[in-house]
């Protein structure tokens, strides 16, 4: 599950939603004027004597301007609202104040990675640190000082070709320190539903939440040259 917790599920229903009965109203409103206002038979074609750059003032309406202006602005700020939580949840940085994760964990420290029911957000007590780095075309994982139960590299055949692997612990939160050596690529947790863009000269982060025993892939989702579709890894996180 990852990051995308039952609060992510229900963001997504309720965009959903809204995209459709936004969309329904739209083209509805569209495909009924298209035919209301096509020049009957035998009728002139412009039957309002529109003329071309000038605005037809008579039919001027201030509250329907209104209406169509300030339905949307509450819809966004609706919108805006409920994404609130997910997204400070995604972006939240390390140590800070509104941090969901703790600090860095100290030697022997267990993460305990939990899910809170409550907020619909996984928290920890910790988190531990890893680092990955992109290049034209692969995967470079770094461990630190991480003991081989919390983070080992190693390699994996996939579709018959040698490729990096990472392999982590479940229960741990991890905090990725990225950057890339060439040009912009992102690495995609496939199962977690994560992903954020690494760059040269440039550090970025993200949270990886190993929640769950599984085996999944790791993809390069920022267009980087001629490898770009190979530039998979795998993961694996146990018990
Ligand atoms: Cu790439």
């Amino acid at each position: 599950m990852g990051l995308i917790t039952p609060l992510y599920d229900d963001l997504w229903n309720e965009y959903v939603l809204w995209s459709a009965l936004v969309g329904l109203f739209t083209f509805g409103w569209l495909y009924h004027h298209s035919f209301y206002y096509t020049a009957k038979e035998g009728e002139s074609p412009n039957v309002d004597n529109l003329q071309v750059g000038v605005f037809p003032k008579e039919y001027d309406n201030l509250k329907l301007e209104l209406a169509w202006f300030i339905a949307p602005l509450i819809l966004i700020i609706y919108l805006t609202y409920i994404s609130w939580a997910p997204l400070d949840n995604i972006w939240s940085a390390a140590n800070s104040e509104v941090g969901y994760y703790g600090d860095e964990c100290e030697t022997g420290e267990s993460s305990n990675l939990m899910f809170n029911d409550d907020l619909g957000l996984y928290e920890a007590n910790c988190y531990e640190v890893i680092g990955i780095k992109g290049y034209q075309w692969y995967w470079e994982f770094d461990c630190f000082d991480l003991s081989e139960d919390l983070c080992a590299v190693s390699t994996t055949t996939i579709e018959g070709k040698d490729q990096p692997h990472l392999s982590l612990k479940a229960g741990t939160a991890y905090f990725a320190v990225m950057d890339s050596n060439d040009v912009t690529h992102a690495p995609w947790f496939v199962s977690l539903g994560i992903k954020e863009d690494v760059l040269p000269q440039q550090t970025t982060t993200q949270w990886v939440l190993a929640d769950e025993v599984e085996n999944f892939l790791l993809l390069c989702t920022e267009y980087c040259g001629d490898d770009h579709a190979y530039m998979i890894a795998g993961v694996s996180v146990h018990a």
